[in-house]
């Protein structure tokens, strides 16, 4: 029995694991302006200790903590809270979330004789996101820790309008979050969170309201943050476990539901309308990508036959087909209304706009075409989205012209880029061109170094070997924090990202520590060819200093000089637009040619996804600008040393034995909020750290040649060179192409 205090609110947050966001989560609440508070914690079995911080926190006699002996789940956590709850008022937090800093107060104020009151939530999409001044209902997902200190920046008292809207308005996104609930509500009419799934918990708390309660105010005053989808290998959020698993605990669920408030109108009413949403949400998707059609037939078979039918005369036909025939059971039938399903949303999808018409139109030519058997001897080839002749794509399609003239191969380029790149010899074809999208659809093989875009479908007998394009010293994919890059968010990136490297059927590795790196990254669980990277095969090869040589020549670059490559990455918070993106270059020529430019030249090469064209004028004869240039692999043949920062040019250049100087003027921020590392780079770079172009010309002077007995280098090398011989393309070959024949 709950021992009711007058006007307390207890704030109930399961945890599990995740200690950094748990702690910013209880400061939140620790900070309230409402101070009448009990805060029940429960450690749902996690397995990570509790932080410095938490323990503290349990002498606090504001704090209940509990255990559970193992991972009991959010619903088991949380009705053992209301168990425990001894406030007036019950409010539920996520321990990802946080609240802002008078959010209990102005609930509390506001509730008035409703059985609860609800505040605006918002979604975070970046942690700076804190700092925008109060709105009404936004979306999206969120990253980083945010300090505390920074919520109570938040002070600016926005007017408080309180509008009643109906429950089911109120409960749209099935979320009983962000609400303050009157613990008499709760004890009057049972209310307990159901224990049989893992997700989807809150439609079990939510009901008691769409039945006893006509109105509910909600608040347009924001209190409440919600992080979604972040921290997706740790905790994976519910939006990122399998479907074939959501969708098995959504029909538990349902099925459950009816049983307990089937006799019950409101409730009946409303447990249809959401399977029915849920269903229409999920159907394609769990037919098209899941293996386990009878199971799946038979699971939504079994719900349908409880679900009310008059509730679909306004449902398109195709829906009401498929829900007949899963009804009865009828496998082919209910296969020719999906397929009819997936066509008017494709068609619907395709319709919004010139450009979606275009990419529908072919889209599903490609779909058609890839219907025709493959050709086997076919391979489409593509580097850095087709703006590059480079990278291990194009070592694997030299190897093959070299040992292997059966195969047809093409190489696909961006039309816009095409005119940088060697003119004769290679046989191109323009990217979404209609050529290439007869060729794509068919090839037995696509090798690539970077993503296809995810709205080609890949045919059923197509191979697509990726070649990734670099030992990652950044995080990459979903071990990335947060995702800054304009035009997406992180939650959207890493979705897109998983849902294409399902089509990767080989993965190449540069070495044993890449593979492991990927597999996590990338959640990559198919053949990984850990061969070294095909592309420094060139560093082994007899032909090297020729193609060095004749480089220079074919440039007109002076032959009585040294060569400073400068090859940095790119930065992805600083851009012009999507995909274009700014580099302020922070080396200064002036000085480095006034200290060392009768010694020496600089070639500069920008990643390619920056877009600044610099203007040299000033340094001609010392700098020369070799961004466009179809491959990196011959700058580094030209260089006596390089200087670079966090790219990954380092692994690579790393088997030529030479200088390495890096130069990294934003390390701070680079390592903390803009990427990430994977390994302590300060201890293990295999050369000097600068942050100045003083220090990088100290560095110079001061450089040593000799790579053999340096420890820290050899260290290195062993380290990521290990693979290369000079035989990777071959091994690669071998390994996909020839197997596959
Ligand atoms: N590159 C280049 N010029 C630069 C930087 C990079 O030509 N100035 C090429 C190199 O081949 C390098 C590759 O692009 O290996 C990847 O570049 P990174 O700077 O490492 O950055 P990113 O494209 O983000 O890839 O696993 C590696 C990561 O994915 C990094």
């Amino acid at each position: 029995m709950m021992n009711i205090n007058k006007q307390k609110v207890s704030v109930i947050i399961p945890y599990y694991n995740s200690m950094e966001f748990v702690e910013i989560c209880l400061n939140s609440v620790l900070a309230q302006s409402y101070s009448d508070i009990e805060i029940i914690i429960i450690n749902d079995g996690s397995d990570e200790e509790n932080s410095n911080f938490l323990e503290s926190l349990l002498t606090d006699d504001r704090i209940v903590y509990i255990k559970n002996d193992r991972k009991r789940g959010v619903a088991f956590s949380r009705n053992i809270g209301i168990e425990k709850a001894a406030g007036e008022y019950i409010f539920f937090l996520d321990s990802d979330d946080l609240l802002t800093s008078d959010a209990l107060e102005v609930l509390v104020e506001n509730i008035q004789d409703s059985p609860a009151i609800f505040g605006t939530l918002k979604r975070l999409v970046r942690s700076s996101d804190i700092n925008v001044p109060n709105d009404i209902e936004e979306s999206s997902d969120s990253s980083e820790p945010i300090e505390s200190e920074e919520l109570l920046k938040w002070i600016d008292e926005p007017k408080v309008i309180r509008k009643e809207l109906s429950p089911r308005k109120l409960f749209k996104g099935g979320s009983i979050l962000n609400g303050l609930i009157k613990s008499e509500f709760i004890r009057k009419n049972h209310i307990r969170f159901y224990e049989g799934t893992e997700g989807y918990t809150d439609i079990s708390g939510i009901i008691p309201f769409i039945i006893h309660v006509e109105k509910l105010p909600k608040l347009t005053i924001r209190t409440y943050y919600k992080r979604a989808g972040i921290h997706s290998i740790t905790n994976p959020a519910l939006i990122q476990r399998p479907i074939e698993e959501r969708v098995r605990e959504f029909i538990k669920l349902y099925l459950d539901l009816n049983k307990e408030y089937g006799q019950i109108e409101t409730a009946k009413r409303f447990l249809d309308r959401i399977f029915l949403s849920y269903y229409r949400r999920t159907v394609i998707y769990i037919f098209k990508d899941s293996n386990n059609f009878d199971e799946f037939f038979k699971l939504y078979g079994k719900a349908i036959k409880l679900l009310d039918k008059s509730r679909l005369s306004s449902q398109p036909m195709h829906i009401r087909g498929e829900i007949k025939h899963l009804e009865r059971g009828n496998q082919k039938k209910f296969q020719k209304f999906l397929r009819l399903h997936i066509e008017a949303r494709d068609f619907r999808n395709g319709i919004r706009g010139v450009k979606r018409f275009k990419k529908y139109v072919y889209k599903k030519a490609f779909q058609y075409i890839s219907n025709f058997p493959v050709k086997n001897n076919l391979i489409m080839f593509e580097s850095f989205l087709g703006k590059q002749y480079s990278d291990n794509p194009r070592a694997i399609y030299q190897y093959l012209k070299d040992h292997h003239p059966e195969y047809k191969m093409y190489w696909s380029v961006d039309p816009r880029f095409k005119k940088g790149l060697p003119q004769t010899g290679v046989p191109y074809v323009n990217r979404f061109s209609i050529k290439w999208l007869f060729l794509t659809a068919r090839a037995r093989f696509w090798v690539t170094n970077s993503r296809m875009p995810l709205w080609i479908p890949k045919p059923k007998n197509t191979i697509y070997l990726q070649t990734w394009h670099g030992t990652p010293l950044k995080k990459l994919a979903q071990d990335q924090k947060e995702v800054l890059m304009p035009g997406t968010t992180t939650e959207k990136y890493k979705k897109n990202f998983h849902k294409e490297s399902r089509n990767w059927d080989y993965l190449v590795s540069p070495n044993r520590y890449s593979t492991e790196i990927f597999r996590s990254a990338f959640q990559f669980d198919k053949q990984m060819i850990e061969s070294g990277y095909p592309r420094n095969d060139v560093f082994y090869s007899s032909v090297r200093d020729e193609r060095a040589s004749a480089f220079k020549k074919k440039h007109g670059l002076p032959e009585d000089k040294k060569f400073i490559l400068y090859a940095p990455t790119w930065r992805d918070n600083q851009y012009h637009q999507v995909g274009q993106y700014k580099m302020d270059l922070k080396l200064d020529l002036e000085k480095l040619r006034n200290e060392l430019g009768e010694e020496y030249i600089v070639i500069l090469r920008m990643h390619y996804l920056v877009a600044e064209n610099f203007d040299l004028d000033a340094y001609q004869g010392f700098a020369y600008d070799f961004s466009k240039h179809e491959d990196i692999q011959d700058l580094y043949l030209i260089s006596d040393l390089l200087i670079t920062d966090y790219s990954s040019v380092f692994f690579d250049y790393a088997n030529l034995k030479r200088p390495m100087i890096f130069f990294t003027y934003d390390i701070d921020e680079y390592r903390g909020d803009i990427r990430g590392f994977y390994f302590n780079f300060e201890e293990e770079a295999p050369g000097p750290i600068v942050k100045t172009t003083e220090e990088v010309i100290e560095a110079i002077k001061n450089m040593s040649r000799d790579q053999d007995s340096n420890k820290r280098f050899n260290d290195f090398y062993q380290r990521f060179c290990y693979l290369e011989d000079g035989h990777a393309a071959e091994r690669v070959v071998k390994e996909v192409i020839l197997k596959n024949k």
